[in-house]
């Protein structure tokens, strides 16, 4: 633990252990202003007993989507005669954050006047919020906020008054009392110095979720979705806080708040009745810990920490969950909707060794008739680790290679790293040097260290440069043998250096602005996958497809741009539970295009850890198996029968899931909820699914999945947060009352149930890839609620260009009315049909199974009429039993309606004429 998060946390001891604990800041109300929704003022901190005092502007913005933000910065100021030089004038503290992070939603509430206000001498209360039922309480001195939602306190910032902004400070000041000395100026980590020119400048600040017993989000960590104590306290807590810092960790612990490759400082509290959230706007190491306080109710106490930078807070004040991912959506952006091929198969491995290999591999699924749709190359593809190029011995044609791939519409990705190896004859590096965007050293040198390629230099994308000229590097012409078909995978991009401290870059490195690197590691990732992200755009001119990348790091609005997954886990069975947590968790933070290595990076999974493997991949948002290249082969054919029979089932179920994968995606598009749902977005109100996060809904679909990830065992217990009835996704048994069920799950199966009230869509016939399903029929799965009733969307595109933009698109719901006996197709979109409308014209739904056909009304159906476009015609209808005998399920075969347009299937029951 580095010496500012020693500090922090020994404020957090002191004031614990006083009798009576003031902190040492205090808003002037004599500076409060409120100017279009924008509260402004000076915070003093004393120091010294009060005998010198640090100005901190205070900015509350309470912005029209009920979200307020609340920022402090520390007005520059110099000490003792005016010396100019530069140990004696305080720097800037780094603000830029927003810059790369925020897209939207800063808007304020400007309708809030005089009339929302209320002051005295002690406090200043503003009155805001969409339906102004949310209040912000400052209290002058010591300053401290509390967020009220309806009357009642939902968050208070400053609640245990340890807020702590560290000052700007020259070398020879007096030591504040009580503050530990060691590390403020110089630091070093296992032999690494860190030089510190600015001294300490943490930001600290403790945030109190009043009555919440659960908080949520904050990734990556291999950990329990539900976030645990980090002091003392109840049962697993852990020693250390939750760590934000993005680093290269090998062979990471699979229960553990330490650090991983990705950093999201946005939490959710949740409690029956309502949620709230908070985004800490900070790309500096942070720390965060969590301490639960249990009176009649519980609430939970955090003390966030970062090196440096503003405090800069999102407060959300919901209600609910879903209002608050949807505020945060504006800020940071959503989920860019992904091609429909990167949400199917990839079959990665460091490494493929020849273009040979990727064609033997490639022909090898079509054999064993196993779709995928991308296949990887790691660095072993590259010219000695110079990413860019090819390995011309194994891959001399890769301009073949792609053809042939894309003859079968299959893609390749390839792997580009962030560091370049320092080699003059080689061309990005030559790039580099000419266009001065080479990352600098604490004495403005280019930094060097070492990584894969040896020593190396780091590219800066905070330099605007930097992404013109990446840009360039990765036209078709540029980008020797690349095409249409091929993608790009950044790894190593926290950055990961071998030689630099924690196996990343000092902090004391220079980037673009002249800030440091310590202000902003934590970003580092987002703005090198950006930047590929724009280069593939661009290669493609005014007709760019949606560009597909993998980054390893990511920062809050990583989302915008790329997938991500878990790094380099372990080909264990505890790797493989904790995979569901930490993609729920992504996801809930923005971050839901993510996955999971399937098998495992390290290690050789057994033939049964690697079957379920796939069967929990096949849930992965982003599903992709990977290996170490010191690992056996195992593509899923090796393992031989049974065993590639389930993985063969698991990917293709899949694909037949496609249609609802990308619905759920284009939610995520458009308002942030995670595609993959935990119980506490499902069941906001049934705390018993608060803590459950090893089973999670698939979108709206009301499928809900709970795959096996214990070794042995064939049944697994699911928890069911309401009273409707969930069918077998295989067998359609039926399921009902809240409380824990057990869902049997020999090895050839996923436990899936659906529930009640829900229809989704799936594409049944087994293909090689999935642009070769595109004009597939589909099949509607309506599963009937106890009162009879199911309505489900569905979403559709190209899967591949911009035209949904321009309403390209085929949006749906599906109504089936148990009364009337009916199921609807409706459009909801408006513009006027355009190309891929006409393209899609001829594909139909081929089948209808409605699930939960009991009773008088639907138990004695005997023919469907079927209205579309002003005609009818009759079709017929197959009934059968569940395999427990208690549900009905009826098929209505080939109905021939289409998938463009409105429709109604009239059900005929019984004697009734309709
Ligand atoms: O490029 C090699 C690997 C890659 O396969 C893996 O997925 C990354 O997470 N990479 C890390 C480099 C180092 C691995 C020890």
């Amino acid at each position: 633990m580095n010496s500012f998060c020693h500090r922090n946390r020994q404020l957090a001891d002191r004031a614990a252990e006083a009798p009576k604990w003031t902190a040492p800041y205090a808003l002037n109300p004599a500076t409060i202003a409120v100017d279009s929704g924008v509260l402004t003022g000076i915070v003093l901190k004393s120091l010294n007993g009060g005998a010198e005092t640090v100005e901190l502007p205070l900015t509350v913005s309470f912005l029209a989507s009920g979200v307020a933000r609340v920022t402090l910065d520390e007005k520059k100021r110099q000490l003792g005669q005016i010396e100019l030089s530069n140990d004696r004038i305080r720097k800037e503290r780094y603000n830029e954050a927003e810059k790369w992070t925020i897209v939207g939603g800063l808007d304020a509430d400007t309708s809030i006047d005089s009339s929302a206000i209320f002051a005295n001498d002690e406090i200043t209360v503003v009155k805001y919020g969409p339906a102004k039922n949310f209040e912000a309480v400052i209290t002058h001195s010591p300053f401290s906020l509390k967020f009220m939602r309806d009357g009642e306190e939902q968050i208070v910032l400053n609640d245990r008054g340890l807020f702590n902004m560290e000052h700007w400070r020259p070398r020879d000041s007096t030591p504040e009392e009580g503050v530990d000395q060691h590390g403020l100026f110089d630091e070093s980590f296992s032999g690494k110095s860190d030089t510190k020119p600015r001294g300490p400048e943490s930001v600290g600040l403790d945030i109190s979720f009043i009555g919440y017993d659960h908080v949520f989000g904050i990734p990556e960590h291999a950990s329990p979705l539900s976030l645990r104590e980090t002091r003392g306290g109840g049962d697993g807590a852990y020693d250390e806080p939750y760590r934000l810092y993005n680093l290269d960790v090998f062979e990471y612990e699979f229960d553990s708040p330490m650090s991983l490759y990705g950093a999201i400082p946005f939490m959710q509290a949740h409690k029956k009745g309502g949620d709230v959230a908070v985004f800490w706007l900070n790309g500096a190491e942070t720390w965060i810990d969590v301490v639960k306080k249990r009176t009649e109710r519980t609430t939970t106490q955090t003390h966030w920490f970062s090196e440096s930078g503003l405090l800069d807070v999102f407060v959300f004040l919901g209600p609910t969950a879903e209002e608050n991912i949807k505020s945060y959506s504006q800020l940071t952006g959503t989920t860019a909707l992904p091609q429909t091929f990167s949400i199917a198969y990839h079959q990665c491995r460091w490494n493929y060794l020849s273009q040979d290999d990727v064609a033997q591999v490639d022909a090898k699924f079509d054999e064993h008739d196993i779709p995928y749709d991308v296949i990887w190359l790691d660095v072993e593809h590259t010219d000695g680790k110079r990413y860019l190029t090819w390995d011309e011995a194994n891959f001399p044609e890769p301009e073949k290679m792609l053809e042939a791939l894309d003859k079968k519409q299959r893609k390749l990705v390839n792997i580009v790293d962030p560091h370049i190896k320092k080699d003059d004859n080689y061309h990005v590096y030559q790039g580099a040097k000419e266009n001065d965007v080479i990352v600098k050293d604490n004495n403005g040198n280019n930094y060097e260290g070492w990584c894969w390629p040896g020593s190396s230099v780091w590219v800066d994308f905070f330099k605007p440069k930097a992404v013109e000229w990446w840009k360039s590097l990765m036209t078709y012409d540029a980008y020797k043998g690349s095409a249409k078909n091929l993608y790009v995978w950044n790894d190593m991009n926290e950055p990961a250096v071998f030689s630099g401290p924690e196996i990343t870059m000092p902090k004391d490195n220079i980037h673009e602005g002249g800030w440091e690197h310590r202000d902003v590691h934590n970003i580092n990732g987002m703005v090198f996958h950006n930047a590929t992200a724009l280069a593939l755009m661009n290669r493609d001119g005014d007709k760019p497809l949606r560009p597909f990348i993998l980054t390893r790091s990511f920062f809050a609005g990583t989302q915008r741009i790329s997938a991500s997954w878990t790094g380099d886990n372990l080909g264990n069975w505890d790797h493989l539970a904790v995979s569901i947590p930490m993609v729920l968790s992504n996801g809930i933070a923005g971050m839901t295009f993510t996955g999971a290595d399937v098998g495992g990076f390290f290690g050789n999974p057994s033939p049964e850890l690697l079957a379920r493997w796939y069967q929990v991949g096949a849930f992965y948002p982003f599903f992709r198996a990977h290996a170490h290249i010191d690992t056996k082969r195992r593509e899923p054919w090796l393992a031989g029968e049974p065993w590639t029979g389930y993985m063969k089932e698991a990917i293709r179920g899949r694909y037949r899931l496609l249609p609802t994968w990308y619905t759920a995606f284009r939610r995520a598009s458009v308002d942030g909820m995670p595609v993959l749902r935990p119980m506490y977005l499902a069941f906001p109100d049934v705390e018993e699914g608060f803590g459950v996060d090893d089973q999670f809904f698939l979108g709206d679909s009301g499928i809900l999945a709970k795959p096996v990830t214990k070794e042995g065992h064939d049944s697994v217990s699911v928890w069911l947060g309401d009273e409707q009835p969930y069918y077998d996704y295989s067998n359609y048994d039926v399921h009902q009352g809240k409380g824990q069920t057990t869902v049997y799950a020999p090895i050839d199966k996923t436990p899936m149930l659906i529930q009640g009230g829900n229809i989704f869509v799936r594409r049944d016939r087994p293909r090689r890839s999935s642009p070769a399903m595109k004009y597939d029929p589909f099949t509607l799965v309506v599963a009937l609620d106890k009162d009879g009733n199911a309505k489900g969307r569905f979403y559709l595109d190209d899967g591949e260009t911009f035209d949904y933009t321009k309403g390209g698109y085929i949006e749906r719901t599906f109504t089936f009315d148990g009364k009337k006996a009916t199921l609807r197709s409706d459009s909801l979109n408006d513009a006027a049909p355009g190309e891929f409308l006409k393209d899609m014209e001829r594909v139909r739904v081929e089948k209808v199974i409605i699930v939960g056909a009991n009773g008088q009304q639907l138990g004695q159906v005997h023919s469907v009429d079927v209205l579309q476009g002003g005609k009818k015609w009759e079709t017929e209808v197959e009934y059968v039993k569940s395999g427990d005998g208690k549900v009905g399920v009826l098929t209505v075969r080939d109905p021939a309606v289409t998938i463009t347009e409105d429709w109604t299937l009239q059900l005929r029951v019984g004697k009734i004429e309709l």
